[in-house]
């Protein structure tokens, strides 16, 4: 494996492919072993959700038992626990949601809930908080005040960061879109919901995302184009990579077993950063996909694998993409360099750039109008570099 910095969450490779319509088709795997398959496979970290680790109704003894042989793992392999995340959608008690069930009970529990767990990720030296609110939505647009709810999610999420301020934690909140499933409609659905919200915070700062390439092509939008918004506004904390085939159900498929192509130039631009430069994601390449149900034990591991394997070589397929002159003179052509300049001069003031009849008055619309990109050559040259 490469030196690329690998993560899973153990409640990947974990599942035991139980779903709506069917049983279990595998054990229940013990965490540890989990931990330290992953490191022989080349993983270089791990994440969970508290109930990943520990029953949700374990007691402070069993609790801290199966905390101490995640943390042993943890030491013997070397793998880093980077995220931590909380499960508030699991217990039936969580069915309206957390930050937002209409029941103030559940909201109080659920944040309690959190805040034990922040102290988890700052104790075992996590960086990311990772909040998905999966229950937080509702199937009838009349179940909740909108509005209500839309303050309940901030303040939870606002009162989450205040804590790891004043505890002085080295904690950053990453939350994760999705726009349904098991909701039949999910709050903040998309990245760009996600940062309108986190723009109202009193503590934005520590507020970002960990957009999942599946939830981002369930709402039928661009990954890529996500993160790259993210990644502009400063906001990239986290990401979490699987596969997808378009609008359905959730298929946490491996890494590039769903759209390559889009896969590809995720890929590129985690590795390679933007065509002018610009801000770069430095975090794990994080995982969040599910071995398929019909896989075994065999087949679990095979999936693992899979995903840094097909990371690992969609990685060097986009190095000599940018890389071939070719492509850097179709980036040229195409005005990739020139859209890297502001349109406006340097201290333009709206008089010189009102006198300039060469702007608009004298513009050669025509020659504009007949502009050639050369855009599809361009892809054309990527896709051969993917599948040549
Ligand atoms: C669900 C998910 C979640 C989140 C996790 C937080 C169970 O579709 O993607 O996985 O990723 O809760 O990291
Ligand atoms: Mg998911
Ligand atoms: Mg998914
Ligand atoms: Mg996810």
């Amino acid at each position: 494996m490469s030196d690329i910095k690998y993560s899973f969450g153990l409640w990947t490779v974990g599942w035991n492919a139980q779903d709506p319509f069917g049983a279990a088709t595998r054990p229940n795997l013990d965490p540890a072993e989990s931990i330290r398959k992953l490191a022989d496979l080349g993983a270089w970290g791990f994440t969970f959700h508290d109930n990943d680790v520990f029953p949700f109704d374990a007691d402070e003894a069993e609790r801290q038992a199966h905390i101490d042989s995640v943390k042993k793992a943890s030491e013997e392999t070397g793998l880093v626990v980077e995220m931590v995340t909380t499960n508030t959608f699991t217990h039936p008690m969580f069915k309206d949601g957390a930050f937002t069930s209409n029941n103030r009970d559940v909201r109080r529990f659920g944040l309690r809930k959190i805040l034990k767990n922040v102290d988890l990720a700052a104790e075992l030296g996590a960086t990311t908080f990772v909040m998905w609110g999966g229950r937080e939505g509702t199937e009838y647009d009349n179940s909740k005040d909108l509005n209500a709810a839309h303050a309940r999610y901030a303040e939870g999420i606002d009162t989450v960061a205040a804590y790891i301020k004043e505890k002085g934690y080295g904690l950053k909140i990453a939350l994760e879109p999705k726009p349904n499933e098991p909701r039949g409609d999910i709050f903040l659905p998309t990245i760009g919901h996600a940062i309108a919200l986190i723009n109202t915070l009193d503590n934005g700062d520590i507020v970002g995302l960990n957009p999942e390439t599946g939830h981002e092509q369930m709402a039928g939008l661009n990954y890529t184009h996500g993160l790259a918004l993210a990644l502009h506004v400063g906001k990239l904390f986290h990401i979490d990579l699987n596969g997808q085939h378009g609008p359905k159900y959730d298929q946490d498929l491996v890494f590039g077993h769903g759209d390559l192509l889009s896969a590809f130039f995720t890929v590129d631009l985690l590795e390679n950063g933007f065509p002018n430069g610009g801000p770069r994601y430095e975090g794990p390449r994080h995982f969040d996909y599910k071995p398929s149900r019909t896989e075994y034990l065999e087949g679990v591991w095979e999936s693992a694998k899979a995903n840094m394997e097909t990371y690992d070589l969609l990685a060097a397929k986009a190095k000599q993409y940018r890389e071939d002159s070719e492509v850097q003179a179709a980036f040229e052509h195409a005005g990739i360099f020139e859209l890297g300049q502001p349109t406006l001069a340097e201290g333009e003031t709206f008089e010189s750039f009102l006198a300039d009849r060469s702007a608009f008055e004298e513009a050669d619309v025509d020659a504009m109008a007949e502009r050639d990109y050369g855009l599809v050559r361009l892809h054309q040259l990527a896709l051969k570099h993917l599948i040549g």
